[in-house]
């Protein structure tokens, strides 16, 4: 029987993206909705029981009680593959983060043209908690020094990763005595990959304890390193104003997408595009000047520190090129379809990749280095402009919309307390008195087989009704975003406590803290929540929840088992790699009920798989109501908070100034 086609209102609910879709049927151009509706998953494989670990297999395994050739069990090969999904985000995130260790080094040592260290501040903090001496020191030093110790955490093979020292005390102790304090970010890689080999390890419950060690890995090491560097070199991250959606290309410009996730190179283009000889470059090719927007991660990373618009999110790249107004789109690593360099086909649109890791069939390749890279940078944005003669028939969504992005863990707790007293106390106590029910982070990707953006922002929206705090990241961020979710003004989606906490504050309902690498950050902020006092002496004891609901990369389960392993519970949506099969194998797997049940029991955190967005919104308030009495902390009640002042003077703020004055000073006063 045909598959079922879903209509463009089916598919997103994102009105520009509707538009391309509408606009690709009519040109008779697939993008990955189409390709999602024409492929039906596997469902052996998608529920994680096939292997192909061996030339003996493939085996799927499909009933209760069956095996594969070497009597591997469901539960080991569900297992194996989870695991090798969890070394594969974590390597991604992970050699991300030594790159960017090696660029700091250079920068440190005066070989990276046109970098310098942004956020001198940022650096001596992090030195600082490494016992780095800082006083006295040109920064330069002090780079050279932290690079190094950085860079060397990559390749370390005994004793504990350093950056692990920056979570809470007594998570420090369980990972110790659980034995999954990791060695060596490639070490745990490394290992997850020999474990899983055939005839290694074959315990399940073992498999992933490991699991959890090579995660820990990469939230505590590989990806904290490359928050940490992007920040000190290129500034950590304030608010700013920025915008987003595929409204942001411009008919009359150069549009130029940054797409992927380093910074490094897009950093440089953003200097490019504001270099006087690029913009009278541009003008001599006929266009009013150069238009920089970013998709995906790339586009989080230029946005949260230069308000460079962010065109769309991770399905939004094809429909990008859609519009045919897209001169050049500039990819590094990670997220990026093939299927680009054949849709770019069919407009004018150059795909250049740019790492010396990723090649695409078809893409013009310029390779980056951070030696040379503004020179680079210039090339590339030179090719774009070149390219702009052969625009064809574009066309570009209205749609777009403000956001206030760059929340970074260091802005929330200055904006807590000012530079006077900045802290978490503020928030801390919020959640104490009921204000915040609890603290949600949605993160994460998008995937075509639901409804594009659609889980992100209903869930969202849900959980701001009951006053939970919620923070993004990823591509989760571009979908609120979109939405104007990111916006002081739209408090109206709020829950009387958290309300006022936002009015009283001045941030907007959902607050952006960065890219998918940046989960750090949320970690971060637990244990400097967990550190103020009275959310309990550890993070498995703080009312929050973190959700991938569109989840689809393998980083995505890295950053979900690191959450866990600190003690986080983590619920995803869309599809499950560890599930049972309906009247196959019945109930729950050993795996399934080992990341849910048993890693709560050894960590306090858990990873659970749920579908319906109102059963992921009960299951998160739940949670968070767990905790809280937990805590000891008042039962939420929305009914005894919204009486502030601060309302009544909004009231005011929104009446003409004629009304405003009569109001303030009787009618007479006009
Ligand atoms: Fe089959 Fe075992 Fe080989 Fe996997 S490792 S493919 S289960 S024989
Ligand atoms: S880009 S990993 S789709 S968040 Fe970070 Fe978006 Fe997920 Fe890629």
């Amino acid at each position: 029987m045909a598959k079922e086609k879903r209509t463009a209102e089916e598919k997103t609910i994102d009105l520009a993206a509707q538009e391309m879709l509408i606009r690709a049927d009519s040109l008779g151009i697939g993008t990955a909705f189409h390709r999602a509706d024409d492929m039906t998953a596997c469902n052996i494989g998608s529920a994680g029981m096939c292997c192909k670990l061996c030339g003996m297999g493939p085996c799927r395994l499909t009933k209760d009680g069956s095996t594969g050739v070497c009597g591997a069990t469901i539960g080991t090969i569900q297992a194996r593959n989870l695991i090798r999904a969890i070394a594969a985000g974590a390597s991604a995130h992970s050699d991300h983060g030594r790159d960017m260790a090696f660029t700091l080094k250079a920068v440190a040592n005066g070989e990276a043209e046109g970098y310098t260290i942004r956020d001198v501040a940022r650096l001596r903090t992090v030195a600082a908690m490494y016992d780095i001496p800082i006083e006295g020191r040109a920064p330069e030093e002090i780079a050279n020094d932290l690079a190094d110790l950085y860079i060397a955490q990559f390749g370390q093979q005994r004793g504990e990763l350093v950056p692990t020292s920056r979570a809470p005390e007594k998570r420090i102790k369980l990972w110790r005595e659980k034995g999954v304090m990791p060695r060596g970010v490639d070490r745990e890689i490394v290992e997850s990959l020999h474990r899983t080999h055939i005839g290694d390890d074959q315990d399940p419950t073992h498999i992933l304890q490991h699991a959890i060690r090579t995660a820990i890995s990469d939230g505590w090491g590989g990806s904290m390193i490359a928050t940490d560097v992007s920040d000190i070199l290129f500034g950590t991250p304030a608010p700013v104003l920025g915008q987003a959606n595929l409204g942001v290309l411009r008919d009359d410009m150069i549009n130029v997408i940054v797409h992927g996730h380093e910074p490094t190179l897009s950093q440089m283009i953003v200097a490019a595009t504001q270099d006087p000889e690029m913009i009278e470059y541009a003008k001599a090719a006929g266009a009013s000047g150069i238009n920089l927007s970013g998709i995906c991660c790339t586009a989080n990373e230029i946005l949260m520190r230069q308000g460079i618009p962010a065109a769309g999110n991770f399905l939004q790249q094809e429909l990008a090129i859609m519009t045919g107004a897209v001169e050049a789109m500039i990819v590094d690593v990670q997220c990026i379809m093939q299927a680009l360099v054949a849709l770019a086909s069919n407009f004018h649109t150059k795909i250049i990749t740019t790492s010396p890791k990723v090649r695409i069939t078809g893409a013009t390749h310029m390779e980056f280095d951070e030696h040379r890279a503004l020179t680079i940078a210039k090339e590339i944005l030179k090719v774009a402009i070149d390219n702009y003669k052969n625009r064809g028939e574009t066309q570009i969504p209205i749609h777009r919309e403000d956001l206030i992005p760059g929340f970074s863990h260091e802005y929330i707790n200055y904006m807590l307390g000012g530079s006077y007293r900045a802290s978490f106390r503020p928030l801390n106590d919020a959640i104490m008195s009921g204000r915040i029910r609890g603290v949600a982070a949605i993160v994460g990707c998008n995937n075509p087989r639901s409804q594009h953006d659609f889980f992100h922002t209903y869930v969202a929206e849900q959980l701001l009704k009951q006053d939970v705090l919620i923070v993004e990241t990823g591509c989760g961020a571009i979908a609120s975003a979109k939405l104007g979710h990111m916006l002081g003004d739209s408090l109206d989606l709020v829950g009387p406590g958290l309300r006022e906490i936002m009015e009283t504050v001045g941030i907007p309902p959902v607050l952006h803290m960065g890219s998918c690498v940046d989960n750090t950050r949320i970690l971060t902020v637990l244990t400097q929540m967990v550190n103020e006092g009275g959310l309990g002496d550890d993070i498995d004891q703080v009312p929050a929840v973190g959700l991938a609901p569109e989840w689809m990369s393998e980083k995505a389960l890295s950053i979900g088992s690191y959450c866990v392993a600190s003690g986080a519970c983590v619920i995803f949506g869309g599809s499950n790699p560890v599930e049972g099969m309906p009247d196959r194998v019945s109930g729950s797997t050993d795996v399934e009920s080992f990341i849910d049940q048993g890693w709560e029991d050894l960590y306090g955190g858990k990873l659970i798989f749920i579908n319906d967005p109102d059963e992921m919104v009960n299951a998160t308030l739940a949670h968070i109501d767990k905790k809280r009495a937990a805590l000891g902390l008042p039962a939420y009640d929305p009914n005894k908070f919204g009486q502030s002042g601060d309302a009544r003077m909004l009231e005011f703020e929104s009446l003409p100034i004629v009304e405003r004055r009569a109001a303030l000073y009787g009618a007479s006063d006009k």
